[in-house]
């Protein structure tokens, strides 16, 4: 990204003091994300939204002030530190909350937390079971937020139907002559397509309820403080939008209960770790217990693998479409991904028992 691009952005906000250092931070797939200090010791996170992901920055950026500000009441009367507990967006000189630069793109700044890490593994089951209750924290804390009132930011994000639909879609395409190679990964998904609306019908039953959800709880979304090793914070807030509380607790598990990374090309290192499941229902359990209802509860595990399952089709249908949304860093990244995705599925499946054992007995701690 030339410098030029940033120190133009940068100044559109008029936070005032010059610019010494700019570093990109790569932990995500879909922005470009900068964290900026300036000669006034102040230090800034430059986002250039990815508006071929994200099409309507208008949209995103009222769920996001809007939610946001919410969480800052709610921290700020429970006494707790709002610059540290959640971001805080701020305003460019037109009073926006986003600047379009010449060339059409979008930014948007932040405030930097400080002395706070990401990782993409947990560091120990007590890191795991921490950001499992700053995420059932996050999802308590919108349990009253107006749902009615947020844009669906990425149309049918986790509606794994869909998902499946356009990975068949994209397999008939096959516009990158990839089909050939991925196959046994396609019928991977069709042997499990009655998998794909289990969760969508439980919706239309009425049986599960759409709360305000983050629906992008990957480990490195949440903060860590630096000195305490507690989770503080949620981050990357694009894709907050009404969802089942499964695919919050889901999509961490896919992340972070992997004794691999998620991109792991060797599959026979890639299971899931039941001590580190264990860790985070317990975490996520004793914050969320009380208001969720029996059959999210005894869907949680299944949720993982739906989850897991849902991740896998993204990444192959983006191999199949030429890499187009996620960022890559090698040509075979996304069937890589694929692949371990639906090792991590296939893992457990064979723990499926375990697994709800595990959510049973957290149950029984919490709920009454
Ligand atoms: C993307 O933005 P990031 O890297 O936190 C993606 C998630 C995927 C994840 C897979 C908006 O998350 O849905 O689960 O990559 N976010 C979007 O690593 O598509
Ligand atoms: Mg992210």
């Amino acid at each position: 990204m030339p410098a030029k691009e940033i120190a133009a952005a940068f100044a559109a906000f008029g936070r005032g003091g010059n610019i010494i250092s700019v570093n990109q931070i790569t932990a995500g797939l879909i922005n470009a994300t900068y964290l900026v200090e300036t000669d006034a010791g102040e230090k800034y996170i430059l986002q250039k939204i990815n508006t071929f992901v994200f099409k309507n920055p208008d949209d995103l950026m009222e769920n996001i002030v809007g939610v946001t500000k919410h969480l800052s009441e709610k921290i700020k009367a429970a006494g707790g530190d709002y610059k540290r507990e959640t971001l805080n967006f701020l305003p460019c000189n037109s009073g926006e909350y986003y600047f379009r630069d010449e060339n059409s793109g979008a930014w948007r700044m932040y405030i930097y937390v400080d002395d706070a890490l990401t990782y993409d593994k947990p560091k120990n089951g007590e890191a795991f079971r921490s950001a499992g209750s700053t995420f059932g924290r996050f999802m308590k804390l919108l349990a009253d937020y107006p749902a009615e009132t947020l844009h669906e930011t990425i149309v049918n994000f986790h509606h794994t139907p869909a998902r499946y639909d356009n990975l068949m879609k994209a397999a008939e395409a096959d516009v990158m002559c990839r089909r050939v190679e991925v196959e046994q990964e396609i019928a991977f998904v069709t042997d499990r397509k009655a998998d794909t609306h289990r969760l969508t019908d439980m919706i239309a039953e009425g049986v599960l309820p759409l709360r305000v959800t983050h629906n992008d709880t990957k480990l490195n979304n949440v903060l860590f403080d630096i000195s305490t090793d507690k989770s503080i914070c949620v981050i990357d807030l694009d894709t907050i939008m009404p969802g089942l509380s499964l695919y919050d607790f889901g999509d961490s598990i896919r992340s972070g209960a992997n004794t691999a990374n998620g991109d792991e090309a060797d599959l026979s290192k890639i299971n899931i770790d039941l001590s580190l499941f264990e860790s985070y229902v317990d975490g996520f359990l004793s914050e969320t217990a009380e208001s969720l209802c029996d059959a999210e509860i005894d869907n949680l595990a299944y949720g993982a693998k739906i989850m897991t399952f849902e991740c896998g089709i993204r990444f192959l249908t983006d191999y199949l479409e030429g890499d187009v949304y996620f960022r890559t860093t090698y040509p075979e990244h996304n069937i890589v991904r694929a692949r371990s995705q639906f090792k991590l599925v296939a893992d457990m499946e064979e723990h499926m028992d375990e697994m709800n054992a595990i959510v049973r007995k957290y149950k029984e701690k919490y709920k009454n």
